[in-house]
């Protein structure tokens, strides 16, 4: 079993992460994990913080000669827009924040609210799912995302899209869509939204390939695979939907329509002719490509701020506008693969167990030649 925990605030002087349940024997490539780290810090429509900002962790423990020995694995990032005690308190709570139910619940200000609710510890949560994604290789498991959606800005949907066409299709995008002329439209959608101070969402979409069939449950509700990735996503900040495969979609289908045949061939073995499930029946991962995707809200510190409430004086102001991103859709992505990947390798701990990857693999491939068999 994988968890990890993070501390720190957006404009503290650490962001820090322990993850434990990281079996021996895997090669920690520190150069891989901080490139996942500048992945994150991409895309157009951040605002000016990134300019700031060369997010690089160093290895606290937990890795010795550049592999894991097994014991809790922590990461450390200095920010270097570290200045949270001469910050200005806030009193106006930006509606769609945490400020507002965070400030009363913990009898704290706005400002030890929003440093902590603030998306930058996303970083860390990358740093985890940058090591999570190195283990999966390790069985050929890979992962890759791409932007759907922003603001009223769609591509058009391809079932026939592959991990590793998203890949290549994205290297170029200052977005990670896929299709050049859909990032036009979303890079106007961003340029607007900054126009009219204001801010948009978006969705997007991780997929994960050579995935086994069998991680997560059916006999127990915490333990479906769906529920789990799910939760991780929706624990990602401003995400306020999560769908498996054709989701809500799936409301205006018939079963025909919804469902995916099965077929076995003697060199593919078992397969099925399409993957509406998303690579997920019955909470159980079916051995297609895994397909989530999440819709995140408009960021809600607004240049042109909603109405609110100043909490000291009870007065009707506008909320509190301070420096902030107006699109951050295409770092989503890249924060959801990681989310992604700590649950796939959380599953796939737990199915094939051990402490040692050399263990783990005799595991695994003993269950393959069991279910081929
Ligand atoms: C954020 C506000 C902005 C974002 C930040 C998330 O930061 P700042 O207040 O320093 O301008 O840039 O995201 C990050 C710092 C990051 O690394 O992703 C917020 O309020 O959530």
């Amino acid at each position: 079993m994988l968890r990890y925990i993070t501390t720190g605030e957006s404009h503290g002087k650490h962001m820090a992460a322990i993850l434990e349940g990281m079996p021996s024997g895997l090669h920690v490539d520190l150069g891989y994990i901080n490139e996942e780290l500048h992945r994150r810090q991409q895309g157009y429509g951040r605002g000016g913080r990134q300019k700031i900002e060369k997010d690089n962790v160093e290895i606290l423990g937990g890795v010795i000669k550049g592999i894991s020995t097994g014991a809790p694995i922590g990461f450390l990032l200095i920010n270097k827009d570290f200045k949270i005690d001469e910050m200005p308190d806030l009193y106006r709570p930006r509606p769609g924040h945490a400020d507002f139910a965070g400030s009363l619940k913990y009898h704290q200000s706005i400002r030890a609210v929003l440093e902590r609710a603030s998306a930058r510890e996303t970083a860390m949560r990358v740093a985890v799912g940058a090591l999570c994604k190195l283990f999966l290789r390790e069985f050929k498991i890979e992962i890759a995302s791409h932007v759907l959606q922003i603001g009223k800005a769609r591509i058009q949907e391809d079932e026939s899209l592959t991990l590793d066409k998203i890949r290549k299709k994205t290297a170029q995008s200052q977005v990670n869509c896929i299709s050049p002329e859909t990032e036009k439209a979303m890079i106007a959608a961003i340029d607007e939204a900054r126009r009219n101070k204001d801010s948009v969402g978006g969705q997007y979409e991780v997929r994960v390939s050579g995935v086994p069939v069998g991680l997560g449950s059916y006999v127990h509700f915490e333990r479906k695979l769906d529920g789990r990735l799910a939760n991780l996503l929706m624990g990602m900040q401003s995400v306020k939907a999560v769908e498996i495969g054709y989701g809500t979609k799936l409301a205006g289908l018939s079963g025909s329509q919804s469902h995916d045949e099965i077929f076995h061939d003697a060199k593919r073995g078992y397969y099925h002719g399409t993957n509406r499930a998303g690579g997920i029946e019955g909470g159980m991962s079916n051995g297609e490509d895994i397909i989530v995707r999440a819709t995140m809200k408009p960021i809600s510190t607004l240049a042109q701020p909603l109405a609110s409430v100043n909490m000291a004086t009870k007065q009707a102001e506008k909320a509190d506008f301070e420096r902030s991103d107006v699109c951050a859709v295409p770092a989503g992505s890249v924060i959801g693969e990681s989310l992604v990947a700590y649950g796939i390798a959380d599953a796939f701990l737990e199915k094939f167990g051990g402490d040692a990857v050399i263990e783990i693999r005799r595991n695994f491939e003993g269950y393959l030649k069991q279910i081929h068999a």
